[in-house]
């Protein structure tokens, strides 16, 4: 069993900045679940796109709120603490974040652990530790 709290990753190399965001990775590729699960916090007042072209994610909001924009309908869905949202289509989107936001993110395949977003917002599949 793996028991694993926030404040042991929170100055490691499980934790992983990007402009906007801060992600602590709970959950990686060599744990061998399977996915990765990550707690992440969105800055207030920054707007975030992304691609996930390698990689499924669901992203469940667990504090503040935004919005995100589907990029490819030009549909926007408010986003806030008690709602989730999949990428099941590898969708192109953008988080806009009006508040501070605490989500819970899951990848599939996981993430092995230092990925960062490159210019289109997407991370490199990184092979699965086995
Ligand atoms: C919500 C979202 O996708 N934020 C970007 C960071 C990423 N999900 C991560 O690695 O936790």
């Amino acid at each position: 069993m793996i028991v694993r709290s926030l404040s042991a990753i929170e100055n490691s190399d499980r934790t992983v900045a990007g402009e906007t965001w801060k992600s602590r990775r709970l959950l990686l590729s060599a744990d061998g679940m399977g996915f990765s699960m990550h707690d992440t916090i969105i800055h207030a007042g920054t707007r975030t796109a992304m691609h996930y072209r390698n990689h499924l994610e669901a992203v469940y909001c667990i504090e503040g709120s935004g919005s995100i924009l589907l990029v490819d309908t030009d549909e926007t869905f408010p986003i806030s603490a008690g709602t989730l949202y999949a990428l099941d289509q590898n969708d192109r989107h953008v988080l806009i974040a009006e508040t501070d936001m605490r989500m819970v993110c899951v990848f599939n395949p996981p993430l092995a652990g230092p990925e960062s977003h490159d210019e289109s917002g997407c991370y490199p599949l990184i092979a699965e530790t086995p």
